[in-house]
């Protein structure tokens, strides 16, 4: 057999999956407490997108030029340097518009459809990749927007785009391997809207630091987060609030937590009901299918 360092890379990433099966006594009792609840909230991270081929954030492949996602994903670097932080959008939209939703995104969606008569599944990412939707996920809240949306500084106009590239400037930047911290890009070269009144510079519809997330989220969150019965936590380090209190907030109002990560668990960190360890492209079909 003719092996290629790729699939050598692949056939050990196959062996690695295999030791992931979930601890089955453990899973057999999630599973009766899931089979019970009315209301299941699935609250998603980067993690789960990382099967896609979308990098998370705080993992090893999250910097940008070595630049942390704080230093991108915040309004004051876009009043700087708009062309930089458009750079780093355009390459994200350009890996995710030729990804597609993975096993555990479509666990996801297909628990929601077969139990669309039984229970009341809401999925609250934070993810803008627009993953959960392309697997069909129907009750979805993007706590942080989407990288498909646009919205102008000036009028505030949501509008959804793909076009690949957004604008002719970006095509060809963005490229992770330059080592450039500035952008050549003019202000004027960069997507505005179309409006023939407004023409204001356009913006990801994203949620940056020190941004608020949308208020009219809040009061649906009071609502499902009270009545949830099960929650899985997946793929998320916790540390971005407030979709880092939610685990807390769903345990104390009575929730049972369940969190699929890759890592394992540390002992200091916080314990709730479960904790299932590995890729979630692989614990989730399991812990999902009844
Ligand atoms: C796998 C896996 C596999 C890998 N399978 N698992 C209270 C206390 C302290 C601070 C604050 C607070 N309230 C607000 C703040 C300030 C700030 C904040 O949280 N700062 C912290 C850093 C301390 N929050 C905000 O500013 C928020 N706004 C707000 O609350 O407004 C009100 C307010 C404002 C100001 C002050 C007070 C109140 C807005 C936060 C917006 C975050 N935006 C970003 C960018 C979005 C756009 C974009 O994508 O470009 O959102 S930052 C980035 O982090 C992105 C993510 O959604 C977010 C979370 O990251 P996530 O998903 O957890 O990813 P990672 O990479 O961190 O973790 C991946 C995990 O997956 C790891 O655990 C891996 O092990 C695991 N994994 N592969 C399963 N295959
Ligand atoms: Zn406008």
């Amino acid at each position: 057999m003719n092996f290629t360092k790729n699939s050598i890379s692949s056939h050990r990433k196959t062996l690695n999956y295999l030791f992931y099966s979930i601890k089955q006594d453990e899973l057999a009792k999630f599973k009766h407490l899931l089979k019970a609840a009315k209301q299941v909230v699935v609250l998603s991270g980067a993690g789960i997108s990382a099967e896609s081929g979308v990098p998370t954030f705080r993992g090893p492949d999250g910097l940008w030029r070595k630049l942390d996602p704080s230093m991108l994903a915040n309004p004051a670097s876009f009043r700087d340097d708009p062309g930089l932080v458009w750079e780093f959008y355009h390459y994200r939209r350009e890996l995710v518009l030729r990804a597609k939703p993975n096993a555990g995104h479509i666990a996801v969606a297909e628990y929601e459809k077969r139990h669309a008569h039984d229970k009341l599944v809401t999925v609250i990412t934070q993810n803008v990749d627009g993953l959960h939707t392309q697997a069909g996920t129907k009750n979805l809240i993007e706590l942080h927007g989407n990288i498909f949306k646009t919205r102008c500084t000036k009028c505030n106009e949501v509008l959804e785009n793909t076009d690949s590239p957004i604008c002719p400037a970006l095509a060809g930047t963005g490229s992770p391997k330059c080592d450039k911290l500035t952008s050549d890009i003019r202000e004027k070269d960069l997507p505005h809207c179309k409006k023939p009144d407004c023409g204001g510079l356009l913006r990801p519809h994203v949620v940056w630091f020190g941004e608020t997330i949308d208020f009219r989220l809040f009061e649906k969150f009071d609502v499902v987060i009270s009545q949830c019965n099960v929650a899985l936590v997946i793929g998320t380090s916790s540390i971005v609030y407030p979709a880092a209190a939610f685990p807390t907030i769903l345990s104390a109002s009575g929730s049972i937590v369940a969190e699929f990560n890759i890592e394992k668990q540390s002992p200091t960190s916080r314990k709730f009901d479960f904790y299932f360890q590995g890729p979630s492209a692989v614990t989730l079909p399991q812990a999902l299918n009844d």
